[in-house]
C-alpha cells in the first residue's frame, strides 16, 4: 500500500495492519489469558487438579500430552479426541487411540472448571492447558499457553485413521502430514521429542522385529542388540505389552529420547526417519552436543504452533458442558 495523500491516516492503516494481518492469517482468536475476565482462576484450578493427578498418577503425563497431538491432528483443536461414539463411530474408537488413557482426568478438570465458571472454559482448552501441566510437571520450561479454542461437535473413526500419521510413516510422509496441519520441519523434529515420555504398545513397532519386508526379517535401520532385547518383551502378534520409548527415564521430559535416534534406537520408523532428513537430523545432532541448549524452548514454541491447528474461535462451535458429548 502506497501512502501518497493522508500520509498519516493512510500511515496509521498500514500499522493496523501490521499488527491484525498476522494474527488473522495465524487463524485465530486465540489468545495468553483468553479466560482473564470471564474465569480467571480457569489456569490454577487446572493446575490445582493436576497437581493431584501427576502426585497419584504419573504414568499419565504421555497419555495426556498425546491426547492434545491427537485431538489437534483431527479437525483441528476442537476438542472432538473427547466425544464418545453416538450414532457414527468416534475418533476415540479408532484403532489409533486404543492407547489413549486419561479421559477421567479430563472429566475430573472439566467438572473443576464447571463449577466456577459455568460453561465458559472449552474442553479444547482443557486439553492445552492439561499437555502443557504435564509437560512442566515432568521436566519441560513452562511456557503461555493460548486459549480462545471452541469446541466442536463431530468426531469420526475415519477422519482419525486418514489424519494420524502411522508409526511406520518416512521422512517424506512426515513432513507433509505436518505440513498439511501448518507445521514445519522444526516442528516435526521438536515435537518428536514428545516421545520422552511414556510407552508404546509393541504392536505399534513389531513389524520392525519380525516381519519388516514380510519375509519375516528385522528393520536394518533398528541396531540389533536393540532388537534382540525388544524382541525378549514383545512375542509376535502381543497387543497388551508396553514398552518404554525412552528407556528409564519415561516419566522425565529430557533430551535422551534423541540421544536414541543416531544409536538407532528410535522404537518407530517414524523417529528413525529423522536421521533421513539434513534438517532434522542437524538439530537431533546439536541437542545432543548441546545437551538441549534449545530443545526445552523450542517445544513450549512447538506446542503453540501446535495448539492453533483448525481451531474454532469466537462465535464458532460451542463450548460442551460435558466433554464427552455435545451440549
Ligand atoms: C511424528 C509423528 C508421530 C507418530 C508417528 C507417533 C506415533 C506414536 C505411537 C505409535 C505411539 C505409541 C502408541 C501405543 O502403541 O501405545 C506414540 C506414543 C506417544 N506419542 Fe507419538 N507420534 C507422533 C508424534 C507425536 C507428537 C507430536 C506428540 C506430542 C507432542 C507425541 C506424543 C506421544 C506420547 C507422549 C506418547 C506416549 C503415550 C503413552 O504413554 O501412552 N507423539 N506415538
Ligand atoms: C514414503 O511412504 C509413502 C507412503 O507409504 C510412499 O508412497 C513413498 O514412496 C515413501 N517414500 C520413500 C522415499 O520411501
Ligand atoms: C509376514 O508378512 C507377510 C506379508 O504381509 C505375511 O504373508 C506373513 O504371514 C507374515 N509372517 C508372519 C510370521 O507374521
Ligand atoms: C455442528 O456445528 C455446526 C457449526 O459449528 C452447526 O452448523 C451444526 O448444526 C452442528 N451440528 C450438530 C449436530 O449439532
Ligand atoms: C462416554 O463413554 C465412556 C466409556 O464408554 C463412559 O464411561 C462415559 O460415561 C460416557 N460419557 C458420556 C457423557 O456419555
Ligand atoms: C480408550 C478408547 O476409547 N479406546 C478405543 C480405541 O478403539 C478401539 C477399537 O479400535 C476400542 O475398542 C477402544 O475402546
Amino acid at each position: 500500500m502506497a501512502c501518497p495523500k493522508l500520509f498519516l491516516s493512510c500511515l496509521l492503516l498500514q500499522l493496523m495492519f501490521l499488527f491484525l494481518v498476522p494474527e488473522v492469517a495465524h487463524g485465530q482468536g486465540l489468545k495468553v489469558g483468553f479466560y482473564q475476565k470471564t474465569c480467571p482462576n480457569a489456569e490454577a484450578i487446572v493446575k490445582k487438579v493436576m497437581d493431584q493427578v501427576m502426585s497419584v498418577a504419573p504414568s499419565l503425563s504421555g497419555p495426556l500430552l498425546r491426547m492434545h497431538f491427537h485431538d489437534c491432528f483431527v479437525r483441528g483443536c476442537e476438542g472432538s479426541i473427547l466425544l464418545n461414539s453416538s450414532t457414527n463411530q468416534a475418533e476415540k474408537d479408532a484403532p489409533p487411540n486404543f492407547s489413549l488413557r486419561g479421559y477421567q482426568v479430563i472429566d475430573r478438570v472439566k467438572t473443576a472448571l464447571e463449577k466456577a465458571c459455568p460453561g465458559t472454559v472449552s474442553c479444547a482448552d482443557v486439553l492445552a492447558i492439561v499437555a502443557r501441566d504435564v509437560v512442566v510437571a515432568t521436566g519441560a520450561l513452562s511456557y503461555d499457553v493460548e486459549t480462545g479454542r471452541r469446541d466442536g461437535n463431530v468426531s469420526s473413526l475415519n477422519e482419525a485413521l486418514n489424519n494420524l500419521v502411522p508409526p511406520n510413516a518416512n521422512i517424506t510422509t512426515l513432513k507433509a502430514d505436518f505440513a498439511m496441519k501448518g507445521l514445519s520441519v522444526k516442528d516435526l523434529v521438536v515435537l518428536s521429542g514428545g516421545h520422552t515420555l511414556g510407552t508404546s504398545h509393541c504392536s505399534s513397532f513389531s513389524d520392525r522385529l519380525y516381519n519388516f519386508t514380510g519375509k519375516g526379517d528385522t528393520d536394518p535401520k533398528l541396531d540389533s542388540n536393540y532388537i534382540a532385547r525388544l524382541k525378549l518383551k514383545c512375542k509376535p502378534n502381543d497387543q497388551t505389552t508396553l514398552v518404554e520409548m525412552d528407556p528409564g527415564s519415561v516419566r522425565t521430559f529430557d533430551i535422551k529420547y534423541f540421544d536414541l535416534i543416531p544409536k538407532r534406537r528410535g522404537l518407530f520408523t517414524s523417529d528413525a526417519a529423522l536421521l533421513d532428513d539434513s534438517e532434522t537430523k542437524a538439530y537431533i545432532d546439536l541437542q545432543i552436543k548441546t545437551g538441549g541448549s534449545t530443545f526445552f524452548k523450542d517445544f513450549g514454541v512447538s506446542m503453540v504452533n501446535m495448539g492453533r491447528i483448525g481451531v474454532l474461535t469466537g462465535t464458532a462451535g460451542e463450548v460442551r458442558k460435558v466433554c464427552a458429548k455435545v451440549n
